[in-house]
């Protein structure tokens, strides 16, 4: 964090302030998606950053999965969602952050006694009880995903105070998630996930399983999710050895 700001003011760095107002334009749809961005040069000169602040702030954008760059063409607002994988974020604040406006319907909140597979992937020996949220997940009228997701009792004793965010909830009760695994498969959707997700039978889907944990080791959640494969692109950065 310190680095992050200047010495001398202790204000953040130009970068990030530019990259925060550019979030915020993002966010408030003053930009849509698809749209480009004033080029590296006009943002330069009618901000009075160098073009190196700019590159900076924009790259980070990219990373973050806000912005396209197609080479030539200039800088866009990302159009489909780009899930950075590195980044252990929610569904709520993933669409939040581009000014689409979360929504759930849930089919399911109750408790119940672990099944072998939960009790197998939430580390819980068998006849504990769990959370069970089913749900469809929408920005505005649009379905984007379906989620299955399984907490232990001992953590979500209510799964009924989840309206929105359970990351949000899960915060509350001081149990938010900090690390994860998470796994992807491609899937064509079946006839019923298809209908949910107002999209052909048969079109492709990832189906992921995140399990993630507590500080303490303890895992909180284990999510089945089926997102919809013409919205959601996953994407990672990767490193040599
Ligand atoms: C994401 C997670 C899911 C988590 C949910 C919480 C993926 C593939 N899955 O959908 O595991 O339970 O966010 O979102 O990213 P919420 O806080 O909005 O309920």
């Amino acid at each position: 964090r310190r680095l992050s700001r200047d010495p001398a003011t202790s204000q953040p760095l130009a970068y990030l302030r530019l990259r925060r107002a550019i979030r915020n334009v993002v966010e408030h749809r003053d930009i849509e998606p698809g749209q480009a961005l004033p080029s590296e040069r006009d943002l330069s000169r009618l901000l009075q950053l160098s073009r190196v602040t700019v590159r900076k702030a924009i790259s980070g954008l990219v990373e973050e999965g806000l912005l396209n760059q197609r080479h030539g063409a200039g800088t866009f607002v990302a159009e489909r969602i780009i899930k950075p994988m590195s980044r252990l974020t929610s569904f709520t604040e993933d669409l939040r952050a581009r000014g689409l406006n979360p929504r759930s319907e849930f089919s399911e909140r109750v408790i119940g006694e672990v099944t072998p597979e939960e009790s197998m992937a939430l580390n819980l020996s068998p006849g504990v009880l769990v959370a069970r949220l089913h749900r469809v997940r929408y920005a505005k009228e649009e379905p984007l995903a379906i989620e299955r997701s399984v907490v232990p009792a001992s953590i979500l004793p209510d799964p009924t105070i989840v309206q929105d965010s359970l990351y949000q909830v899960l915060e509350a009760l001081g149990a938010r998630p900090r690390r994860a695994l998470q796994r992807l498969r491609a899937v064509s959707l079946g006839a019923q996930q298809a209908r949910l997700l107002h999209v052909p039978a048969g079109s492709a889907g990832l189906n992921i399983e995140r399990r993630s944990f507590l500080d303490d080791g303890r895992v909180v959640e284990f999510t089945t999710s089926w997102y919809r494969g013409d919205i959601y692109d996953f994407v990672a950065e990767l490193q040599t050895d």
